[in-house]
């Protein structure tokens, strides 16, 4: 069967020596961090031959760019366009097996909406992915609306990547907390804060009625809906149209007609029965979250999901096949 994953990370050290040292230096330096880096900076070799060797027929890569957020608004536009460059570059040899995600110049607004435009153009990307706030800003903030704007006119979708937490955040919910310093790291990021956060993301796109001003904007969230399933009838209720929010529809056919969820880094199937019976067979994307995931994990875990042929394809590649354009 084809299979389509589309939380898929690289990071190129050639770029990332770049960033200001600050920018960088405070995540990702426990141990297990530092062995991934190798399989982060690789496209063709280990990454190549591990897709082959589990089934996965294309991959969706996108940046890993904890610090790229960090660059001033003038350094960021440069940035983006070297990486796209060489993103576009390295999978240029392995059309039918690699795709991307753009990185784009997030605090720079206009100049990311153009070059979202070149890199869908010139090198067929599939959308962009954006980490977390940016400038302590989520994108219901006006001030990102060239973005969003050119995204829906050019029918590509955002995904929305969780990100390191403003200092503020941070100092409130996730500091004094274990024994070891990096601790901070499970709590406010891939053990429950990231998830929370782009949960909030998507629900003040919601409430400050972006998906209405964007009808045709498509949103992608990854890690299963981050917890947004779990919440559904909870929050519909609580972000019902007219209640104090800006948006028109309710939250269930809001997030049926523009959101849809991956599985990245979710292997088990309380959580999957949970998104089906929620989003649905149709806004639920099959992802790994390699090299953060194995592709070992994610392939085992679509093999225990017992669903008919046609629904499995669907969340294997029909539905990213359609969204993403890819076939
Ligand atoms: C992720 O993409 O989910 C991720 C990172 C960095 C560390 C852990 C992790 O980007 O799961
Ligand atoms: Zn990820």
């Amino acid at each position: 069967m084809r299979i389509v994953t589309l939380e898929e990370h690289v990071s190129f050290p050639e770029l990332t020596s770049l960033l200001p040292s600050g920018a960088v230096a405070s995540f990702g330096q426990s141990p297990a961090m530092q062995q991934i880096k190798p399989k982060l900076a690789d496209v063709t070799g280990e990454r190549l031959k591990s897709m082959d060797d589990n089934g996965i027929s294309m991959q969706v890569i996108s940046v890993d760019s904890l610090g790229a957020n960090m660059l001033t608004r003038e350094q960021a536009p440069e940035f983006s366009t070297r990486y796209n460059d060489v993103i576009a570059n390295k999978i240029a040899g392995h059309p039918d097996r690699f795709k991307a995600f753009a990185l784009l110049p997030v605090s720079a607004p206009l100049a990311a909406a153009d070059e979202l435009e070149r890199v869908v153009r010139d090198y067929g990307f599939c959308g962009a992915m954006i980490r977390g706030v940016t400038d302590e800003l989520f994108l219901d903030n006006p001030m990102f609306a060239p973005i969003l704007e050119r995204a829906e006119r050019l029918d590509v979708p955002l995904y929305l990547h969780p990100g390191l937490p403003p200092k503020s955040v941070a100092d409130a919910y996730y500091s004094n907390v274990g024994t070891l310093p990096g601790f901070f790291e499970p709590l406010a990021c891939y053990g429950w804060g990231w998830h929370s956060e782009t949960a909030i993301h998507v629900l003040r796109l919601l409430a400050g009625g972006i998906f209405d001003q964007y009808p045709k904007l498509k949103i992608i969230i990854g890690h299963m809906g981050e917890m947004l399933p779990m919440m559904m009838a909870r929050s519909e209720r609580a972000f019902k149209p007219g209640n104090g929010g800006a948006n028109q529809r309710t939250l269930t056919d809001t997030f049926k007609q523009q959101l849809y969820i991956t599985t990245s880094g979710f292997f088990t199937l309380p959580p999957f029965k949970l998104a089906m019976d929620t989003f649905g067979e149709d806004n639920i994307m099959f992802s790994v979250d390699y090299p953060f995931s194995t592709n070992e994990m994610g392939i085992d875990f679509l093999k225990q999901i017992d669903l008919p042929e046609e629904k499995i394809r669907k969340i294997a590649h029909g539905n990213a096949d359609r969204i993403l354009k890819l076939v």
